[in-house]
């Protein structure tokens, strides 16, 4: 593959920056399904996807709220995420590519809640994990534990084999969750009891915001999947 060097020396600056797990992936395919004008992504073919891995101290101290201090978290993550993923788009611009930074966490249809594109699913086909029971992004060695972002690009980058892993025998979020909402098949995942659960924790300023971090919590990864 051309430019094999370069890649190599992005996904070193990718973790050398702080970055937890990177990976790529060919997305043309799911492109469609993007919230972005098309004439604005024509050629971006390919994903450089990120994850930082949250802090334990922090998760640990959520018990069935989210935690103030989980709310900063939360906002530093996303800011880190963000200048990381400039930082990526700036060096494949400089070598002459076209390369587009999606913010970690930025809704661009309240209605719909959702934003640009899903960074779960990008990371899904760039080999950092699968989809779990608590529909996040689950990757083997971090569980839950990971926030996500996305860089688009025009340059060719290698792509990753999904990961042939899951949940197994692991339901240890199932319990953990206030409202229920996870359920044993991924697919039947509620989430309108999720978003309802959020929505209150939000209207009780615990954070004044939608967010939660005991499924996140509750998910280490699956040993099973380590060879633990
Ligand atoms: C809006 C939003 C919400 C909304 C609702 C989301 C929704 N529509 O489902 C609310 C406020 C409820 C919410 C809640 C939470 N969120 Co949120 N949210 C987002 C945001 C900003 C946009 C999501 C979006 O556009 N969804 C649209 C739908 C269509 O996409 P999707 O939900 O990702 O679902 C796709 C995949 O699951 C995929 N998929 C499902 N199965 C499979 C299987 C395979 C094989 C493949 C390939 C794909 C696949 O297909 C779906 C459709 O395309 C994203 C950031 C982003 N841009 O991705 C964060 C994001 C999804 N949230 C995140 C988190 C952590 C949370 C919370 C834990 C809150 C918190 N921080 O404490 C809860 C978790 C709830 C849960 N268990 O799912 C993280 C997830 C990280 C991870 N490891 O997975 C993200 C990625 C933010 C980030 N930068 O890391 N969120
Ligand atoms: S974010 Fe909270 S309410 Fe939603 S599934 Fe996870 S534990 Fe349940
Ligand atoms: S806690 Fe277990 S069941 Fe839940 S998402 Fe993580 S690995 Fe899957």
């Amino acid at each position: 593959m051309q430019n094999n060097g370069f890649i190599k020396k992005l996904r070193k600056l990718a973790i050398e920056e702080g970055a937890s797990v990177s990976g790529t992936a060919y997305i043309k395919d799911i492109n469609p399904e993007f919230n972005l004008p098309k004439d604005q992504i024509s050629g971006l073919d390919y994903a450089f996807s990120i994850g930082v891995k949250l802090s334990d101290s922090i998760l640990d101290q959520i018990t069935d709220h989210p935690t103030k201090l989980y709310f900063h978290h939360y906002r530093v993550a996303n800011m880190f995420l963000d200048r990381l993923s400039f930082k990526i788009s700036l060096c494949i611009e400089n070598k002459g590519f076209k390369a587009l930074a999606i913010p970690a966490s930025q809704i661009i249809d309240w209605k719909k809640q959702s934003s640009y594109l899903s960074h779960k699913k990008i990371a899904v086909l760039s080999g950092l994990g699968w989809i779990g029971r608590n529909n996040l992004l689950i990757n083997p060695e971090f569980g839950a534990r990971l926030r996500l972002a996305t860089v688009l690009t025009n340059l060719k980058l290698p792509e990753a084999k999904p990961l042939d892993f899951g949940c197994g025998e692991c339901f240890a979020c199932l319990s953990a969750c206030p409202v229920k909402a996870i359920k044993e098949e991924s697919d039947n995942f509620d989430h309108m009891a999720c978003y309802n659960k959020l929505d209150e924790f939000r209207k009780n300023d615990f954070v004044g915001q939608h967010i939660c971090g005991i499924c996140v919590k509750a998910c280490k990864g699956n040993p099973v999947n380590q060879g633990l």
